[in-house]
């Protein structure tokens, strides 16, 4: 097992869901936080919630960045803007990500395609792409990509998200063989359904129907998949878990829910 304490942990979309159930772990665990999103205002209240309940020593052990990953310019200047003292990434956490839309591939929308495809491939791509060179000159790093059982099985509707999660799988698997002969671990987390504000996102606000895609059964919650997390980057540093399933008791496959019926 190894101890976390005083790593650098870089997080993106840590201002909801399961990056910040990651961001309080890892604080608890003595780490310290690049946090990342595009709403500061969130981070900035999450920073206050960790230092309030002494999850983190002092302000001083949180970094925040306001960032979209989509935008590669931006990712390049704010990894190689980072202070002297936060250079040293040792985990990059990949969580950044989202679902747009519901909607059969011929009838589909292309702006929710482009997003989807730009943040959950292509940033994912960029922040790995300014951030793993610096791991392995310094012969030491750990990337965990948060995938999803959408990248193992495609369901209906699901098309294009479904198609950028098995992106996330195959670009993991290349990155631990392109990283062979380095002590560079890579792990893909690839959770079921997890209650965030991830189904409020792919119905663009629609509430309702956020609510029942977890009607009748208990979903993950985000400290579940943290936890997750957690024990995969505390391995012994000749133990890389390469992918871990993990889904409600209630679910057995991506279509395959089981749900009560009060
Ligand atoms: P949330 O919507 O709660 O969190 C998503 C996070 O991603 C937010 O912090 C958001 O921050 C950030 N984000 C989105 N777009 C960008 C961007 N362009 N640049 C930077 N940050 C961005 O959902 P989850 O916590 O559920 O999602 C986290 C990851 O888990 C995603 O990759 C998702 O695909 C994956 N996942 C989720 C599952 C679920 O059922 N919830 C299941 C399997 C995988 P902000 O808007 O402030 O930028
Ligand atoms: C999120 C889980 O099943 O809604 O990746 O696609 S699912």
């Amino acid at each position: 097992m190894i101890y976390i304490q005083n790593q650098i942990v870089f997080i993106t979309g840590a201002s909801s869901g399961i990056g910040a159930s990651c961001a309080k772990l890892f604080a608890g665990g003595g780490a310290k936080l690049i946090l990342a999103a595009r709403r500061l205002d969130r981070l900035d209240r999450l920073a206050k919630e960790l230092v309030e309940t002494r999850l983190i020593a002092s302000i001083d052990d949180i970094y925040l960045l306001e960032l979209d990953v989509r935008d590669r310019s931006q990712v390049e200047s704010v990894v190689t803007a980072l202070p002297d003292a936060w250079k040293a990434i040792d985990i990059l956490i990949n969580n950044a990500g989202l679902s747009r839309g519901l909607d059969k591939l011929h009838e589909g929308n292309f702006q929710d395609w482009e997003e989807m495809i730009d943040t959950n491939v292509k940033g994912l791509l960029y922040m790995t792409r300014y951030i793993v060179p610096g791991m392995v000159s310094r012969g030491r790093g750990h990337v965990v990509n948060i995938g999803s059982i959408a990248g193992r099985q495609t369901y209906p509707k699901g098309n294009v998200y479904c198609a950028s999660k098995a992106a996330v799988r195959a670009i993991s698997e290349g990155l631990k063989q392109d990283l062979l002969g380095t002590p560079i671990r890579v792990t893909e987390i690839e959770p079921g359904l997890v209650e965030t504000e991830f189904s409020n996102v792919r119905f663009h606000g629609d509430a309702e129907k956020a609510k029942n895609v977890y009607q009748g059964l208990t979903p993950l919650t985000p400290d579940d998949v943290a936890d997750v997390v957690y024990f995969c980057v505390t391995r012994s540093p000749h133990v890389n878990i390469s992918e871990v399933l993990l889904v409600p008791t209630d679910q057995a496959g991506a279509t395959l829910v089981h749900r009560s019926q009060n």
